[in-house]
């Protein structure tokens, strides 16, 4: 491993990339796991958390600019979100929707809830007034207390797009109309090579005391992070060390459709081919270690033999104290053994 181990007697510097829904879940868990490991008198953490999140599958949509990935973390930070539908505000409404169905505005099978509006029109207004990226993302997460820094992986737009037998459409057509049964054939994110990371990442992850990847999806939540110019190298040269969660289990995904877009790039939806994907640090990789479920533990000793380590964990986030766990056994991992715990 490379370093892990910060002498200090404040908590750490934990650095998170992460995508939506499930990168949310596993946020949650460690902002409570830091809570529990390196309490303040406010009830908060003195550790310092900041998650880089995924803005790949941003869209435009009826004049509005949304963030699906920024939203949900802020929404399930907060406890608004919807933990049924698992995107969303709770208690929704959707009266503007009906209307822009109406008018045949929008796209019918992307329902735009009507608080959930008020966030994008929040967004768009302060875009439109010249606010980058971050500094938007900044005031949206500024509403409530989420005892986390939030920054989005870059300022330029990114969207991904998907090539399909069909044509090449939006990532969120793609995936919310077409449910990802539409075979892939790639994904493209116009403009990511030209972009720059949001101001304040790469600190952050030269920074870190650890660096964790979050359970999202390796190719359009956590791959276009890693695609922004600067992101991965930040990562390879962090003194911190890397600690990935697999988001597939047994074979499967542990929630979404992760298995069609691996197979649109050629790789094998099991929680090997994922670890062997990012790589080992100390063969080159972004990786020192790569948490793994029980139901796979048979894989550990390749991927040992990689140069990851692969501790065994139960992955599934079902409550908060589960993701807490997982949260806690992926900070264990990094050795941050020296940070006192009170
Ligand atoms: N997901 C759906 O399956 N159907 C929707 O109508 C939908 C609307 C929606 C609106 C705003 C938003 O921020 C997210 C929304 N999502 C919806 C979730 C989203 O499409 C994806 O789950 C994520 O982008 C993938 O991480």
């Amino acid at each position: 491993m490379t370093g892990g181990v910060a002498d200090t007697s404040d908590g750490p510097r934990i650095v998170v990339l992460a995508g939506g829904v499930g990168g949310s879940k596993f946020v949650v868990g460690v902002r409570e796991a830091a809570r529990r490991r390196w309490p303040d008198a406010a009830g908060g953490a003195r550790a310092e958390i900041t998650v880089i999140v995924n803005t790949g599958d941003d869209l435009w949509l009826s004049g509005l600019r949304l963030q699906p990935d920024v939203d949900s973390m802020i929404y399930a930070l907060a406890g608004v979100n919807d933990t049924a539908r698992g995107w969303g505000r709770a208690g929704e409404s959707e009266r503007v929707a009906t209307e822009l169905q109406a008018w045949g505005a929008g796209w019918p099978w992307f329902t735009l809830g009507d608080l959930d509006l008020g966030a994008h029109i929040a967004r768009t207004g302060w875009l439109r007034d010249g606010a980058s990226v971050t500094e938007v993302v900044d005031r949206l997460a500024s509403r409530w207390p989420l005892g986390i820094r939030l920054l989005p992986m870059t300022d330029t737009e990114v969207d991904t797009h998907v090539f399909t037998a069909q044509g090449r459409m939006h990532f969120q057509e793609w995936w919310t109309r077409h449910r990802a049964t539409l075979p892939a054939q790639g994904f493209d994110a116009p403009g990511i090579a030209q972009s720059a990371p949001a101001p304040g990442a790469v600190d952050a992850l030269a920074a870190a005391d650890v660096i964790l990847f979050a359970p999202s999806n390796p190719v359009v939540s956590l791959g276009p992070i890693l695609s922004v110019p600067g992101i991965a190298d930040a990562v390879r040269a962090a003194p911190g060390a890397v600690v990935g969660v697999s988001p597939i289990i047994a074979g499967a995904p542990v929630r979404g459709m992760a298995d069609a877009c691996l197979a649109a790039i050629g790789l094998a939806a099991t929680a090997d081919a994922v670890g062997h994907h990012y790589g080992a640090r100390a063969a080159g990789g972004l990786l020192d270690a790569w948490l793994i479920a029980e139901e796979d533990a048979s894989l550990a000793g390749g991927l040992e033999a990689a140069g990851l380590r692969a501790p065994v964990h139960p992955l599934w986030m079902r409550d908060l104290d589960t993701a807490t766990a997982l949260a806690a056994e992926a900070l264990h991992s990094a050795e941050l053994d020296a940070h006192q715990t009170s």
